[in-house]
């Protein structure tokens, strides 16, 4: 199988292809989890796995899973994919070219008549981003036993509608129990959606593992009040208290450089009109260290800086932590069969610390999993300029399917 390569046209044209499906202005996509645009994505996935002569299965958390027989179908299969849902200025790549390498790899295989022994399987996890219904990564999360099912299904939108309701609506929520099965191995392609790749000219980011993240939402109560008529001094103003909040989030960050990442991405302000002072801000925080210990000093910090300005600005304050996903390592014999598969093609690669969060990181706890980097231009990425190379993601799925064919291999 020296040389099985895969078809970068191919590959390149499937994204294409894929990204007019919630194509925006700006050459991005927009196709939120579980949404017609997600259905879309989800349908012309699932044809071209038939075309390509697999089996499809669909789980109660709308996971799917294109299978291609080994010779012994018995065996766990070998589990490659990622997410089709993308951010609402969400790319190209962020995801969909995790799923569609998957895809590509099983092309390949069908190209050069190989019959691997243990099956193969590309996968597509529901809800990967954790936009439109938080937590992020929540069905690769049920699948490994993190969450039930009945947590995920909860799931709502700011709209209140919920992940049951919304893979009822739109035909996915399948009927396979979430889980429970064994994966030989599992690999994740992806796009590294920062800048160290591109900056050092690798091609090949070897993960050995990914940050924790934790993820808050935050209410602040004040007092709406009328903006010409209420002295400063008797405001109970929520979004002053909350933008005092975000600057010391940032602050926090700034604390536990380098490795702190901190963001508030989402706030709804109530009334939002602009003569009367905020009565109600609801916000969300994002919190990331790779250290876990530093990661929950963090969170202790912005418990204290919440309390503290609800005092002294007499705002009624309800914070919940909605989310802990911890620092995780990837299975070092995935981590190697990465690194062997970027040194066989002689391709510049190093070893890597995810800063997102992938479906990956809960498959971990479930099967040896491992994860395969590319870069992205100017290390953008949850922007709909986010861009890669036909080369480089080529390169990336080259690995991937080395790296899957060697385990699938007896
Ligand atoms: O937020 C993340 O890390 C990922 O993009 N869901
Ligand atoms: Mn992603
Ligand atoms: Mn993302
Ligand atoms: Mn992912």
């Amino acid at each position: 199988m020296q040389n099985m390569r895969v078809n970068g046209d191919r590959l390149w044209d499937s994204l294409m292809e894929m990204a007019k499906i919630g194509a925006t202005e700006k050459g991005g996509n927009c196709r939120l989890a579980l949404t017609d645009l997600d259905k879309e994505g989800r349908d012309l996935f699932v044809n071209w796995c038939k075309e390509a002569g697999c089996t499809i299965k669909v789980d109660q958390m709308g996971n799917i899973f294109a299978r291609r027989p080994g010779k012994d179908d018995r065996l766990p299969p070998v589990m490659t994919g990622s997410h089709l849902d993308t951010q609402p200025t969400g790319g190209k790549f962020d995801g969909v070219y995790g799923v569609l390498a998957g895809l590509e790899v099983i092309r390949t295989l069908n190209d050069f008549n190989i019959e691997t022994d243990a099956p193969i399987e590309a996968s597509v996890w529901t809800n990967e981003e954790g936009s439109r219904f938080a937590p992020a990564m929540v069905s690769s999360g049920v699948f490994a036993g993190v969450f039930d099912l009945e947590y995920g299904h909860s799931r709502a939108d700011l709209d209140g509608k919920t992940m049951g309701e919304e893979l009822e609506r739109i035909g996915y929520k399948g009927s396979e129990p979430v889980g429970g099965r064994k994966i030989r191995a599992f690999f994740e392609a992806h796009i590294e959606q920062g800048p160290i790749l591109e900056a050092e000219e690798k091609t090949i980011g070897v993960v050995t593992g990914a940050q924790g993240q934790r993820w808050f939402e935050v209410t602040m109560t004040g007092a709406e009040s009328h903006a010409g008529t209420t002295p400063m001094n008797r405001r109970k103003d929520a979004l002053l208290g909350a933008s005092k909040v975000v600057t010391a989030v940032n602050d926090i960050a700034m604390k536990y450089a380098p490795n702190a990442v901190t963001t508030v991405g989402l706030m709804q302000v109530s009334p939002n009109s602009r003569n009367t002072i905020p009565g109600e801000v609801f916000f969300a925080v994002d919190l990331r260290n790779p250290e876990d210990e530093a990661l929950s000093a963090m969170a202790a910090e912005l418990k204290e800086v919440c309390e503290k300005v609800c005092a002294e600005d007499g705002l009624e304050l309800d914070l919940k932590e909605i989310w802990y996903s911890p620092p995780i390592a990837f299975d070092a014999d995935c981590v190697k069969a990465v690194r062997g598969g970027a040194e066989s093609e002689n391709f510049a690669h190093r070893d890597i610390i995810s800063g997102a969060g992938h479906d990956a990181c809960y498959i971990s706890r479930v099967a040896p999993t491992g994860m395969i980097f590319v870069p992205c231009e100017d290390g953008i990425s949850h922007n709909e300029v986010e861009n890669a190379t036909p080369e480089d993601l080529a390169a990336g799925c080259n690995v991937l399917l080395q790296a899957m064919v060697a385990r699938a291999t007896l």
